[in-house]
């Protein structure tokens, strides 16, 4: 446990400085956040690290949580790897188009990232409109299958979700495999699960800019949850 502590401890280093050099406090403030609730998962847990790890200011989210001398370190540690992932996870739209989702494929898609240690932090069920659906795919405007396209993703409901991790834009696209599914290789979603182009069950972001649009396009940022899942110690470190 000790050697795993320095290493977050280094880790938080970096993403601290990251952070400063950045100035991004949106993220700093929801990593306290969250830290703070996350202690009362860890406090008693962790006593050892009341000298060591414990920082000024960084107990402050925790007081209204808890007292004690035990909980405010425990709260510093989570604070820490907060910050690590905050600093460093992408996020990415991912989407369940109404044939996936007619086809019962909503757990198959979804445990596939879940899987992957990827984590959810948006999710709705949707019938969008045509007018939403024509400023999803605005890109493709000029193509012939534009209009069948935009027809076809507002037919029914879809699955809209962030995904968040490590890679997940770049990974993502290869969980999914190539856009027609004849070329997707066997073991990506579309090599597994589609036949054809124009039911090919899902959408992903392509680069880090789409991403972005397509997760303003479809969620409002209140609708994406922070928080820390209890398989990330798991999922990302390193030796
Ligand atoms: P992707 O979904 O892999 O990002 P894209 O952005 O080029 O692919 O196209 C969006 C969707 O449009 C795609 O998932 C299915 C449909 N599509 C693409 N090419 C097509 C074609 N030649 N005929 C019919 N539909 C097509
Ligand atoms: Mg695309």
């Amino acid at each position: 446990m000790s050697s795993q502590i320095v290493r977050s401890a280094s880790r938080a280093a970096t993403a601290r400085s990251l952070l400063s050099a950045s100035k991004n406090s949106r993220f700093y403030s929801e990593g306290r956040a969250v830290s703070a609730a996350a202690a009362v998962t860890f406090s008693g847990k962790l006593p050892y690290l009341v000298s060591s790890f414990g920082r000024a200011g960084s107990s402050t989210a925790s007081r209204s949580w808890l007292s004690g001398a035990i909980a405010i370190p425990a709260a510093a540690y989570t604070l820490q790897e907060q910050e690590v992932h905050a600093a460093e996870m992408e996020r990415t739209f991912i989407a369940i188009k109404p044939d996936g989702v007619q086809r019962g494929l909503i757990s198959e898609i979804i445990s596939r990232f879940e899987r992957k240690g990827f984590k959810l932090v948006a999710i709705k069920i949707v019938v969008p409109s045509k007018e939403f659906a024509q400023k999803h795919y605005h890109d493709l405007k000029e193509r012939p299958f534009f209009n069948g396209l935009c027809e076809f993703l507002s037919s029914g409901p879809v699955i809209a979700m962030v995904w968040e991790g490590e890679g997940v834009i770049t990974y993502g696209r290869k969980l999914i495999g190539a856009t027609d599914p004849q070329k997707s290789e066997p073991g990506t979603i579309r090599g597994d699960l589609a036949v054809v182009v124009g039911r090919n069950i899902i959408h992903g972001s392509d680069g880090p800019e789409t991403a972005k649009d397509e997760i303003k396009l479809w969620f409002k940022p209140e609708d994406l949850v922070n928080y820390t899942s209890n398989a990330e110690k798991w999922v990302y470190e390193s030796n």
